[in-house]
């Protein structure tokens, strides 16, 4: 069996990720596997009919897919072991099973050694998938001032408690490791030049470890590969068109109906 858009990836002992490219939460798993340098292959799953543009609903997904990712979303793992079939979806869930399925000394470990302050990682990815994420696509849902204030409130108080919440010295999130906290939260602030562009809103310049540990994690070669859009086109350019959607709220995805 090989690799088709229509029947889906064949899987073997390799790990194939199954990623979009405009995805935030697949990017987050694509930086662990390349930080990692684990062996992978990328399928891209077509989440979007081509023809209408539309995202495709739960029961017009392929099969294949859903076998793979039952919740229909990107990212997922899915490899063969002993003709067992393993998959593994949700970005953080992925992103913790990859820290078991290469640890070190093979691969860099991306969560401190000590149980507190692993455990404090976790708070801190935890409290932005609750807090921050929803509004991060409900500032540009929402259609009226008055609600796109409001959540431009909420966007800065996560931001100050996030800067309240980093390794003083850095240069990373957690401090002089790359960690799972960097990868959990860099997709969404690396498209944060779009909720300038359709919402005005920025990252508070009085965030300054925040800002410094933007312009250094930004230079990592991983972070830099991932940035790629189909058919050479510009990324930045490419995203905003795609968030475009969700500006106008005709978004009809999963997280666009979640998080109006
Ligand atoms: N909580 C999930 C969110 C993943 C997610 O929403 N992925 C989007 C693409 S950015 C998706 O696959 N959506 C499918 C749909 O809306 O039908 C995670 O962290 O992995």
């Amino acid at each position: 069996m090989t690799d088709n858009a229509e029947t889906g990836p064949a899987i073997g002992r390799e790990l194939t990720f199954l990623s979009s490219w405009f995805c935030p939460f697949a990017q987050r798993t694509w930086l662990v596997l390349l930080e990692k340098g684990v062996q992978f292959k990328l399928f891209e799953v077509s989440l979007k009919d081509p023809k209408t543009g539309l995202w495709r609903q739960y029961e017009q997904k392929p099969e294949w897919f859903l076998r793979l990712s039952p919740l229909g979303k990107v990212p997922a793992l899915a490899y063969e072991e002993d003709t067992t079939l393993q998959t593994v979806y949700e970005s953080c869930i992925c992103n913790e099973f990859l820290e078991d399925y290469a640890p070190p000394p093979e691969a860099p470990a991306l969560l401190p050694p000590h149980p507190a302050t692993r455990a404090r990682c976790r708070i801190i990815i935890d409290r932005f998938n609750v807090k921050f994420v929803p509004v991060f696509y409900r500032i540009l849902l929402r259609q009226d001032k008055a609600s796109q204030d409001e959540c431009a409130a909420t966007l800065t108080e996560e931001l100050l408690w996030l800067e309240s919440m980093m390794d003083p010295q850095g240069p990373y999130f957690a401090g002089e490791a790359f960690s799972l906290v960097d990868c959990a939260l860099l997709p969404h602030f690396l498209r944060m030049y779009i909720l300038k562009h359709y919402r005005g809103f920025e990252l508070p310049a009085r965030c300054r470890r925040l800002n410094e540990w933007y312009a250094q994690a930004t230079q990592r070669p991983a972070v830099q590969k991932t940035l790629t859009a189909p058919e050479n086109q510009e990324y930045e350019a490419a995203l905003l068109k795609h968030y475009s959607k969700y500006a106008d709220s005709t978004a009809n995805s999963t997280s666009a109906k979640d998080f109006k």
